[in-house]
């Protein structure tokens, strides 16, 4: 799908917008979050424009896929053997960019139910 006007993450991956880059593929970008919650934050994004993850899964499941292993390989660099995926879907439960974004999150200790 072609970029979205006005998606803050289409800038960035069309590099209009500045961000700190730690990996790139064919398909994908991964750049540190601006609001890190952990040592490690990255958000993963596809290059192809989709409003979340399950619309990115059901139009080019290799895509989703490739955001796995992009941050698998990230948190592998940075020294990561435990580390949490989160795709938030839908403003109720916190997602704010519209553009599927996977967060890679390690580098402290976590709870699980998340708030
Ligand atoms: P979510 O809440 O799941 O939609 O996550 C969006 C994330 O995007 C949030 O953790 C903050 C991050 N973010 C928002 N604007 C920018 C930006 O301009 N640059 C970067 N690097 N991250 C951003």
């Amino acid at each position: 799908m072609a970029a979205a006007p006005d998606c803050l993450f289409c800038r960035i991956v069309a590099g209009d917008l500045p961000a700190e880059v730690v990996h790139t593929t064919d398909r994908a970008v991964a750049f540190r979050d601006i609001n890190a919650q952990a040592p490690t934050h990255v958000l993963v994004v596809p290059r192809a424009h989709y409003a979340n993850a399950a619309e990115l899964a059901h139009a080019d499941p290799e895509s989703a896929a490739e955001l796995v292993r992009v941050a698998a390989e990230v948190a592998t660099t940075e020294g990561h053997d435990d580390y949490r995926l989160v795709f938030n879907t839908g403003e109720g439960v916190g997602q704010t960019v519209f553009h599927a974004h996977l967060h890679l999150l390690a580098g402290r200790s976590m709870t699980w139910p998340p708030g």
